[in-house]
């Protein structure tokens, strides 16, 4: 019986009905790359969120190959017999012969080898080579040399026709990396990407036009309660609090209530992400609020892993004279507790000159002596191996962002990813990103960029540029992205000075909003997750898969070519309560009248404010125009 499996859709209106009509009766699915079960980068992100949906469509004919690592297999692999006897006996065969592949016993399955950047990319090219009746698919996530050219100072994109590739792979000394990946991606039957700006480049560098590109999803979390997201944020924000009250300590003198927490995170490559830019950017605004006499402090996170010896012992000291504070307040409560329990226990209301005695006192005077410092708060949490060269605490060096009480923003540069076990600030990404206000990843080089997406789909505002996949994405498909809390940065068209300003005046812009502005764009912002939602995005890999296997097996398979432009025509509109007259709004802001009073902090405004939020998002809904495939 042929296998004809439904997709199932998100809520987006008008993207709900697609179906997957493709035969997969006797098929099978092999993903291979590097990142399987291997916690690297990105492309792990890709695979583990896309699993489920992959999963779904394929059942147990879905298999992925990646490197055994111990560790891997310890916590992220459940150990199963074969469950066909084809394959266990191709895995038998595997393992008495060493490692050799596949795809010949009796059942002759339709094999799909869908290959992952070019460390696995060897694996198509012997396919191939071999002349192996599987269909194979290459997809790149950057490509070697475009990610090289743009980490020096070069004009990456308005030279980008005019590279010799071969000479610069080889000054680079990458040319035997280069020549796999362009071999794999000449061999594959499918070659994709995973952005229209890599395709681009891919072109130019690969001499290969992608044939599909594939866009990067995510698993959306739904809440029962749409407000819950937003209460999440408050939760993990009072954590990011807590710490910034052990680093500041001794100089807490900045309103932790008017203080926005701001981030970039990734791999440490300076200019690629943008983290030179966002410095900069950093430095004007620094200024800005400064002379504007702003109430409102910025704490900037700069999360990116460096070479280090550990955490130094200042930013430690920090957290242990915060839980010194909190231990002393702790008891003197408990002691004040007593007494008054006491006191009302024989009916009598306390003399308030003798709740607390010299002992309470002097215990708190010490407690407060081990606050006095010094220096100012450090900047860096971690012990830099490279601590004279390192590009980011060079740049502070320049620009002077040192965590003094004038700054109005303050840096913390913590090379080192997140964990829930840190002794420093415990939690982990996620619930770190929830508790940040903003995400500013103003990126030169990046093929898709997780990151904002992430944000996007925990209704954390962010700042991307038209040079990532992401931006551009979301600029095609979002009539007003920033009224979404979608900034995109221009880093294609503007000089490196004028895209430092445009990022001064979106982080300005948003330093002005009120709280009640915030809330409204952060539900607009995670309005945005379906976008965003594999069960949608999983489409584009469908089309590859079915478009190689049309190609490999042209007697067994039909591609209609259609499936790969799923989004064209799609847009998500204006929201409802923004003007029409760019004139009229502020970019960076929801709409609300200037004089509109801010909502007391507490459930009955925020309450009020979802109420209208829904009423906004049922009318966005009704806007939404109808896609116009398929045809
Ligand atoms: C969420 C919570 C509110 C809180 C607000 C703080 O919306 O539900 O109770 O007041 O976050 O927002 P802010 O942007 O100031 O961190
Ligand atoms: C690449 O990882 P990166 O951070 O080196 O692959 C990611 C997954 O496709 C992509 O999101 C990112 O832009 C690329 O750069």
């Amino acid at each position: 019986m042929p296998l004809s499996r439904t997709l199932s859709m998100s809520s987006l209106p008008g993207l709900e009905d697609w179906e997957n009509e493709f035969d997969l009766e006797n098929t099978v699915l092999f993903e291979v790359a590097w990142e399987v079960a291997n916690k690297v980068g990105g492309i792990y992100t890709v695979l583990q969120t896309k699993a489920k949906v992959t999963g779904d469509e394929w059942g147990d004919t879905y298999y992925l190959v990646g490197p055994y690592t111990e560790q891997g297999v310890r916590t992220q692999v459940e150990l199963l017999e074969p469950p066909t006897p084809a394959l266990k006996k191709t895995l038998d065969s595997m393992n008495s012969k060493g490692c050799k592949f596949l795809a010949q016993n009796e059942e002759k399955p339709h094999v799909v080898a869908h290959f992952h950047e070019w460390l696995a990319g060897i694996g198509l090219c012997l396919c191939r080579a071999r002349r192996l009746p599987v269909a194979t698919i290459f997809t790149t996530h950057a490509t070697l040399l475009g990610r090289y050219l743009c980490a020096g100072a070069v004009d990456f994109y308005n030279n980008l026709e005019n590279f010799n590739v071969d000479k610069e792979a080889g000054e680079r000394q990458i040319y035997h990396r280069y020549c796999m990946e362009r071999a794999a991606a000449h061999c594959a039957h499918v070659f994709t990407t995973v952005s229209q700006i890599t395709a681009i480049e891919a072109q130019h560098l690969l001499k290969r036009k992608p044939d599909i590109v594939t866009p990067n999803g995510l698993n959306v979390k739904k809440f029962s309660a749409m407000h819950e997201f937003q209460n999440l944020h408050a939760q993990s924000k009072a954590r990011i609090q807590e710490f910034v009250r052990g680093h500041f300590y001794g100089h807490l003198d900045f309103n932790l209530d008017k203080t926005l927490y701001f981030f970039i995170a990734g791999r440490y490559e300076f200019s690629n992400k943008g983290a030179d830019v966002f410095l900069e950017a950093l430095a004007r605004l620094n200024y800005l609020l400064r002379v504007n006499g702003s109430e409102q402090t910025v704490v900037a996170f700069f999360i990116m892993p460096a070479r280090t010896n550990n955490f130094n012992v200042e930013t430690l000291k920090g957290q242990a004279v915060r839980k010194q504070l909190w231990d002393t307040a702790n008891t003197v409560k408990e002691k004040f507790g007593r007494k008054l329990y006491e006191s009302l226990l024989v009916g009598s209301l306390p003399d308030m000159n003798k709740m607390l005695d010299k002992e309470d006192f002097t215990m708190m005077k010490r407690a407060i002596f081990a606050t006095q410092r010094q220096s100012f708060p450090p900047v860096c949490t971690h012990n830099m191996l490279d601590d004279s060269s390192d590009p980011i605490l060079t740049t502070i060096r320049r620009i002077g962002l040192f965590n003094s009480s004038a700054d109005r923003v303050k840096v913390i540069f913590h090379p080192e990813f997140l964990s829930s076990t840190s002794p420093l600030l415990p939690v982990d990404y996620e619930e770190f990103v929830r508790g940040c206000h903003l995400g500013v990843f103003p990126s030169y080089y990046e093929p898709w960029g997780y990151t904002p997406a992430e944000c996007t789909v925990m209704g954390i505002p962010s700042i991307s540029t038209n040079l990532s996949g992401f931006g551009c994405f979301m600029e095609e498909h979002i009539a007003d992205p920033s009224a979404y809390g979608i900034y995109i940065l221009d880093r294609r068209f503007r000089s490196l000075d004028d895209s430092c300003s445009q990022l001064t005046s979106f982080l300005y812009s948003f330093c002005q909003q009120s709280r009640r502005q915030r809330i409204i764009q952060r539900n607009r912002t995670e309005r945005l997750s379906d976008l965003l939602d594999w069960k949608y995005l999983g489409r584009y890999y469908m089309s590859a898969r079915h478009m190689a296997l049309a190609k490999a097996f042209p007697e067994h398979f039909t591609y209609e070519p259609h499936e790969a432009d799923a989004t064209q025509g799609y847009r998500y509109p204006r929201p409802a309560s923004v003007p029409p007259s760019p004139s009229l709004s502020r970019h960076s802001s929801p709409h609300q009248s200037e004089d509109e009073e801010e909502p007391r902090d507490g459930p009955p405004d925020v309450d009020g404010e979802r109420y209208d939020e829904d009423e906004e998002a049922a009318k966005d809904r009704r806007n939404i125009r109808a896609p116009e495939w398929p045809r």
